[in-house]
């Protein structure tokens, strides 16, 4: 019995101590043929689709342990307000609180145009400050509605973790912070060099395929969030910090003294960023998604929060469809016909949300790269509005 105590005792302390970021993991001094650490997913059995769609009535009371398929935008509604989970660590650029306590970001701003799709106003969230471990369980168990917190689009969070991916919004790849005065160039460079990495990330396996692949040794000091990894690199507990690059320069602001660092130019992954929900609700899944196409399709057309209401005069046709002046598109996804004007006149287009959280008037001054529109050499694609 006494033993049993003590077990439980010693648990809840090892719990204590990684939820309070105050331990590195044990690491190991080669680079493991699989990480010693434990495996950066560790899903809950995702829920089994249930096979008919509910009711659409919103049942009173919040939201249900394991709500039934169907009528998520309806539940939401009747709340009135978007349960939108966000980095519970601060992220500047991304996911952060200013000083006047109002959460700002590239992440956030997703979570307001979600907001201002279905109310019409980009302030009824209610933000879910999440860690990287937390996040898919509390979409899961539906304690949130949507989850927009730098989480990679992987085929296995699609599949065996029973989420679905809305369009990327920022596409990332993994990267590697080092001291500029380590005279390291590139990761051939680290060999035997020990490595801060958070658990919990697509980061922590990238890094033992990269090394591995390259033939290279490293010891990973692995964190259970953001703010100790940082930490702990910044105290000279590493030689290097691995995670997304738009972690990275994020991160780089947060340093004692940012000037001593660099980014290496290589990029060990892909990281497709964007918003998930949990599988099940084909038309809340359908309505986050085209939340999304919409600021891609609004930068297309060049209309933006200032000049959206010119357009509402345009007799373009596709234009018209666009912003719900014409037809009914918006009726089939359970959203309001007007539900572009409304993330555009509330939030913006792409352009708009990039350009305030990450652009040249901001401390990252980051080109938009793969993150441009298509028609521009990058990525972003709307599929029509017809
Ligand atoms: N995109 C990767 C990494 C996401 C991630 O959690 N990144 C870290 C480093 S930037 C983070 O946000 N940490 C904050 C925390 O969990 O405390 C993933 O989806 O696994």
């Amino acid at each position: 019995m006494r033993k049993h105590i003590t077990l439980v005792l010693a648990g809840l302390l090892s719990l204590i101590l990684a939820a309070c970021g105050g331990q590195a993991q044990q690491s190991p001094t080669t680079a493991p043929a699989q990480p010693a650490t434990t495996a950066p997913e560790q899903p809950t059995a995702a829920p089994a689709p249930t096979a008919a769609p509910a009711a659409t009535a919103a049942p009173a009371g919040g939201t249900p342990a394991q709500p039934a398929a169907g009528g998520q935008i309806e539940r939401i509604l009747a709340r009135g307000t978007l349960i939108c989970g966000v980095n519970n660590n601060p992220l500047p650029g991304f996911a952060t609180v200013d000083a006047a306590g109002v959460r700002r970001g590239f992440d956030v701003d997703f979570c307001r145009a979600v907001a201002a799709a279905l109310f019409d106003d980009p302030d009824k969230v209610e933000y879910r400050p999440l860690s990287a471990q937390e996040r898919f369980t509390a979409l899961q168990t539906g304690e949130i509605d949507v989850l927009i917190r730098n989480s990679t689009w992987t085929l296995g969070r699609d599949g065996n973790l029973g989420l679905d991916w809305a369009p990327t919004t920022f596409y990332d790849g993994q990267g590697m912070m080092v001291r500029k005065d380590s005279g390291i160039e590139t990761l051939e460079d680290m060999n035997g060099a020990t490595i801060c990495v958070q658990t919990g990330t697509t980061t922590e396996l990238n890094l033992a395929d990269q090394f591995r692949a390259r033939g290279l040794t490293f010891t990973p000091v692995v964190f259970p969030d953001g703010d100790s990894t940082r930490a702990a690199y910044d105290a000279g507990q590493c030689d290097g910090f691995t995670t997304d690059k738009s972690g990275l320069i994020s991160s780089l602001t947060l340093l004692s003294n940012p000037a001593d660092h660099k980014i290496l130019e290589v990029t060990m992954s892909k990281e497709p960023l964007g918003p998930s929900v949990r599988q099940g609700d084909p038309q809340w899944f359908d309505a986050v998604r085209w939340i999304v196409f919409a600021t891609f399709q609004a930068e297309e057309y060049g209309i933006t929060s200032q000049n959206v209401n010119d357009f509402l005069n345009s007799d373009v046709p596709e234009i018209r469809r666009f912003l719900g002046i014409e037809g009914d598109l918006a009726k089939g996804i359970g959203l309001s016909n007007d539900f572009t004007v409304r993330i555009i006149r509330h939030v913006g287009n792409y352009a708009e949300i990039y350009d305030r959280n990450l652009g040249p008037d901001t401390p990252f001054n980051l080109p938009r790269g793969l993150n441009a529109l298509y028609t521009d050499g990058g990525l972003l694609y709307s599929p029509p509005f017809r």
